[in-house]
């Protein structure tokens, strides 16, 4: 009796021709996400343990949930000694370039003269940016060690010129931080490593504790309990802390016509499905044929079968589905709708068809543009909105570490020129001071 061969590994198929509008709504449903009242349940005695229990607390829950019973205090400052951050030289040379390229494209995302604008003669109104005083950039541990994430988050703080970051991720076992983390923790100059993961991490961030500096906003993804740490601190008047997006599972749709490289999509679908069980990777197929299309199915099963994460990608390949449609505007309606974290264009006409992108977090153009590439080294960020957050939010950027701030400059004939429309508006609002405030001005330079 020979062994059993292994079952496929494959994507569940539908025609959009013959898929109604509601079973494709239903196939592209993101995979469902433990209750928000289970996960708040679990997280609200942490974070309000915390808070009244500081280190006391975070170490506690550090030695609980990471097993690192070894450790005495929760956060690492800055200098960080040389002996903790070893690394290969290629370790060293990939961070440094990644670094560079990164740190090239947010930078050039600063606004370097205040925006001006005047409305009318003497009215004049301003914009410029300021950067946010304190991050707190939440770099995950859990089934890999991702040092991306802090370069990702690290980076655009360091050229918004935040003057405190810190950065937090729960520690190993034995008690220290990945090497790879605290080299970037040097290089973008932050203040120290908070040596903790999950929703103890989240509200020792939001709230400090006599060790843990506390910041003015919180970045990063997470599993459902930093998401909803997140959530529950930012919605705390007493914390005073903001947050970037709610984060979800890792995911990509890959768009691919006749001339795409079978061998290449598949690289692309896996390497999203290996990032979780709860990863979502869509493909939509552009006038495939059976063949063509069976040529992309062998090689996602022949490579999926060789990868060290080939469990993880079973559990989301699973929940992931092929779609078959005619035209590029159909795929892009069908892209848009989904709104994906990561979209992948390997057809021909690439650049054309992302005029047509209304809804994603960051694009991939054409056949020699893998989405690692983005994960990693090109510059762009890949903090990016999922879970169709792309609809309604920016993945982070140089913005989101500054605030913008307003003023207003009127002359004398300025207030003259805008006055009435105050003193109107004042009125119907029947707020007499705000009318005042107006007319006295104008009653005092009727006067001189
Ligand atoms: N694709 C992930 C980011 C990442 N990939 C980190 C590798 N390391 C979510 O956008
Ligand atoms: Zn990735």
């Amino acid at each position: 009796k020979g062994e059993q061969a292994p079952e496929r590994i494959t994507m569940k198929i539908f025609d959009l021709a013959k898929t109604s509008e509601e079973d494709l709504d239903k196939a592209l449903k993101r995979p469902s996400q433990k209750s928000a009242d289970a996960i708040m349940k679990i997280i609200t005695p942490i974070i309000d343990d915390v808070r009244k229990e500081g280190d006391k607390a975070v170490l506690k829950y550090t030695h609980k949930f990471d097993r690192a019973t070894s450790l005495t205090s929760p956060v690492l400052k800055a200098p960080f000694h040389q002996s903790l951050m070893q690394l290969p030289t290629e370790t060293i040379k990939a961070i440094d370039i990644s670094f560079e390229n990164i740190r090239k494209f947010h930078a050039a995302q600063k606004e370097d003269k205040p925006l001006q604008v005047e409305t009318m003669p003497g009215v004049v109104c301003n914009r410029f940016s300021r950067p946010i005083e304190a991050v707190g950039l939440y770099v995950p541990g859990g089934t890999a060690v991702l040092p991306s994430t802090a370069l990702m988050l690290g980076v655009p703080a360091m050229v918004a010129g935040c003057k405190k970051i810190v950065i937090a991720s729960p520690p190993r076992a034995d008690g220290s931080v990945t090497p790879e983390i605290v080299y970037v923790a040097h290089k973008v100059g932050a203040e120290s490593i908070v040596l903790a993961g999950g929703a103890q991490a989240v509200a020792a961030m939001a709230y400090g504790t006599e060790s843990v500096s506390k910041v003015d906003k919180i970045l990063g993804p997470g599993n459902q309990f930093v998401t909803a740490a997140k959530m529950y601190v930012s919605n705390d008047t007493n914390a005073g802390v903001g947050i970037d997006m709610p984060a979800g599972p890792s995911e990509v749709l890959v768009v691919a016509d006749k001339d795409a490289n079978p061998a290449f999509v598949a690289s692309d679908l896996l390497s999203q499905a290996e990032h979780g069980v709860d990863s979502q990777v869509i493909l939509i197929g552009i006038d495939l044929s059976d063949a063509e299309l069976k040529a992309i199915e062998d090689e996602v099963h022949r490579q999926a079968m060789a990868l060290p994460r080939v469990d993880i990608v079973r559990g989301s390949i699973a929940h992931s589905v092929t779609v078959l449609v005619k035209t590029v505007d159909e795929a892009m309606r069908i892209s848009n709708q989904y709104a994906p974290e990561h979209l992948i264009l390997q057809i021909k006409d690439a650049e054309k068809a992302v005029e047509q992108v209304m809804n994603a977090g960051s694009v991939f153009i054409g056949e020699w543009t893998p989405e690692s590439v983005g994960d990693y080294s090109a510059g762009v960020n890949h903090s990016l909105p999922t879970y169709g957050y792309a609809k309604q939010y920016s993945g982070v950027n140089l913005g989101s570490f500054v605030k913008h701030i307003t003023s207003s400059n009127l002359t004398a004939q300025g207030l003259k020129n805008v006055g009435e429309a105050v003193m109107q508006l004042a009125k119907v609002e029947e707020l007499e001071a705000h009318r005042r405030a107006v007319s006295i001005r104008l009653e005092h330079m009727a006067q001189r």
